[in-house]
């Protein structure tokens, strides 16, 4: 009988008050039907499209516009009408937002920002949500809540080399932890905290079947918070590359399998995995290996000049699944916990060694085959390549000497496959289908292209060359290529994704987006022309991944009512319509609430200043869309219930007064109806005055 007349005043005040007088069919859910809403959006028009057919000829607004032919070329490239997908998502780090940024290509629109480590009100991410505040927490320090991060380097998981669309993870510079992300839901599944360093940077980088995520150190300290002086730095601090094993089955990584290697206090910078002829072995480069310790008197050298002495650093290449193989026998000691392989077993059994790399080195990229290296320079001119069963010859032969830990150094001359002269500052390189490498230029601020060497070459050209550079606005980071550091490479599209936009986008005051360049390299010949701009105002993205759309099969409700995103499983304990109930038991109270389009069920929760209350709320939707939000007046609880979805919130009604409660999601016609009361009794009367 309710429903019956809530459909009758929908159906009746719905097309008065929301649509004017214009015809309107509408069903229960008090919106119009799809055909209907194009309908009444293009009006004029006699194509299906809404806003209907373009005034004025293309050539006419081009000119007007001042658009060149390319410039038109573009924008058709890039151009989604109304409901076209695009055919590649990238997932790019938000950098110190703390979150990851979800963007179609070529569109290059963003379709969405997953809250990660940092608390998200649209998502109700860390705002009274049982399970928001679990993975959150989660990620916290010893002694401290830690409610945002600095991203860099996302991983989608893998299987055979491939990215197989099913997990994220996302490293967090400031303090060394990792987050999952589970991709049928695009949510925060867990965050794990390092137990033995505050720091990182080489992270996240997955093997091939993702059965390790690898976080490489930065900056050394002495491991698992201890404390030592400066001077103490050569033989107290320590750096790490921690490998967190990854429990597919569960969607999170085992703290309990996972462990750290004790490398030289070098500064780690970043890693790889090996894959195919590689796979089983990791490369980190480092920088740092002057051990200097920074300007603090009058004698001090700065960093930035101390830390650049040396004409190389040491790429550390680490034997894997050795190294497993010598946890899972003990070979370890423990620190807060957690597993440590000792720098001197790391020696004695062969799992670490280092090699020379020019000049300031950054970035770290596999080949797609898995047989080189390529290692760029923040002062170099040069990509070095290194070659891995050269590498593998000079372990072999033992061809080495001794850095000052007595880590084998194998010499550059017998690593070292190729360089090649790229112009200033290479860092981070991608791949294509073609047997091309792509190097952003820091110093340069452009991308170049360049001829891989070896069984890459079947085209006659000469390897190891500089083909083309495309300048970029401006100095570029990281930069992404489709599938472009899998075994497969779709040599498709790239984006440079620039620190400095200057000059690119309208005066937002002193701080800047920063630029994600989308580059065309697969239509345009030898050229690789810039074809959109994008700014990205929410934090410095530096690594993404560019993944086939069509490999990722999100849920596009929750597969059940009452489901729980945290087990992905339903929550037997669930709300559902007509179990709804609020239960006092002495001061412990329990809500068990419903949402549907477009009330609560209860509407008013009648509490005791001084209740503990458990407040269970399920979205009972099951169309696509229909999205509740849970938001109490100045608790500080916001909840987004996506359809099926169960939340829990635990608070303490300490605050008497009247709270009213709303849906924050405009779901329905009568969404502004879609509120309830939470009633504070005051224990005395002269708590009722706030
Ligand atoms: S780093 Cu940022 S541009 Cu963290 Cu991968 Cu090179
Ligand atoms: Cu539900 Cu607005």
């Amino acid at each position: 009988m309710k429903r019956t007349l809530q459909v009758l005043m929908i159906a009746v005040l719905v097309p008065m008050a929301v649509f004017g007088c214009r015809r309107q069919d509408v069903d229960t859910s008090g919106q119009p039907r799809a055909e209907e809403r194009s309908a009444e959006q293009g009006d004029d028009s006699d194509d299906a499209r809404p806003g209907g057919a373009v005034a004025g000829n293309v050539d006419e607004i081009a000119s007007a516009r001042g658009l060149s032919p390319d410039d038109v070329k573009a924008a058709v490239m890039t151009y989604n009408p109304s409901g076209k997908m695009d055919e590649y998502i990238q997932f790019a780090s938000g950098g110190h937002g703390g979150q990851m940024l979800v963007i179609g290509l070529p569109s290059m629109r963003l379709l969405k920002l997953i809250a990660t480590f940092t608390p998200e009100p649209w998502q109700g991410f860390g705002y009274g949500g049982e399970a928001g505040m679990a993975v959150l927490d989660g990620g916290n320090a010893a002694n401290q809540e830690l409610r945002w991060a600095d991203t860099h380097h996302p991983a989608l998981s893998e299987t055979a080399g491939d990215y197989d669309g099913q997990f994220l993870f996302i490293g967090d510079k400031a303090n060394a932890r990792l987050a999952v992300i589970d991709l049928r839901d695009f949510e925060t599944k867990q965050i794990v905290k390092n137990p033995i360093s505050d720091g990182d940077h080489g992270g996240m980088f997955v093997t091939p079947n993702t059965e390790w995520v690898v976080e490489g150190g930065q900056y050394s300290t002495p491991l698992g918070g201890a404390y030592a002086p400066m001077s103490e730095y050569k033989d107290k601090y320590r750096g790490h590359i921690t490998f967190w094993k990854f429990d597919r089955e569960k969607g999170r990584i085992d703290p309990e399998q996972s462990f750290a290697m004790e490398v030289p206090p070098y500064w780690q910078d970043l890693c790889d995995a090996g894959k195919l002829e590689s796979e089983g072995w990791v490369f980190c480069n480092s920088i740092n290996t002057e051990l200097a310790t920074g300007k603090a008197d009058a004698d001090g050298v700065n960093f930035e000049s101390g830390a650049s002495q040396n004409d190389m650093d040491y790429m550390h290449i680490v034997n894997l699944n050795k190294a497993a193989e010598l946890v899972a026998a003990g070979k370890t000691t423990e620190l807060n916990g957690f597993k440590i392989l000792p720098l001197q077993t790391s020696i004695d059994e062969g799992v670490l060694y280092f090699t020379p790399e020019p000049k300031s080195p950054h970035g770290n990229d596999v080949t797609p085959k898995g047989e080189y290296i390529v290692v760029g320079g923040k002062l170099d001119q040069n990509a070095t390549v290194y070659s891995f069963k050269k590498i593998q010859a000079a372990i072999a032969a033992g061809n080495f000497e001794t850095d000052d830990y007595g880590v084998p150094l194998l010499p550059f001359d017998a690593t070292m496959e190729a360089q090649v002269e790229l112009g200033l500052g290479p860092l981070h390189t991608q791949f294509d289908d073609k047997g091309y490498g792509y190097t952003s230029l820091f110093l340069d601020s452009a991308v170049a292209r360049w001829t891989l060497g070896g069984s890459y070459r079947t085209d006659g050209a000469e390897p190891w060359k500089l083909v083309t550079k495309t300048p970029v606005q401006y100095n570029i980071g990281h930069l992404a290529t489709a599938e472009g550091d899998t075994v497969s490479p779709d040599g498709k599209w790239l984006v440079a994704m620039n620190k400095w936009s200057v000059d690119r986008f309208n005066n937002v005051g002193p701080l800047l987006p920063q630029n994600f360049q989308l580059l065309d390299i697969a239509s345009g010949g030898v050229q690789m022309p810039v074809i959109y701009d994008s700014p990205i105002g929410v934090g410095e993205p530096h690594y993404a991944q560019i993944i086939k759309a069509d490999k990722l099969k999100a849920f596009e409700t929750y597969p059940e009512i009452g489901w729980d995103p945290q087990t992905m499983a339903v929550d037997p304990d669930a709300p559902k319509a007509g179990t709804e109930s609020v239960v006092r038991d002495g001061n412990n109270v329990t809500v068990r609430l419903t949402a549907v389009r477009s009330h609560f069920t209860p509407e008013r929760i009648e509490l005791k200043q001084g209740d503990n209350v458990t407040l269970h709320i399920t979205n009972i939707e099951t169309a696509r869309d229909a999205t509740h939000g849970f938001a109490v007046s100045v608790h500080n609880i916001n909840l987004s219930l996506e359809p099926g979805e169960t939340e829990t919130v635990k608070f303490t009604a300490n605050q008497p007064g009247v709270f009213p409660w709303y849906c924050t999601e405009f779901c329905s016609a009568l969404h502004l109806e879609m509120v309830g009361y939470m009633l504070v009794e005051p224990s005395s009367a002269a708590a009722s005055v706030r």
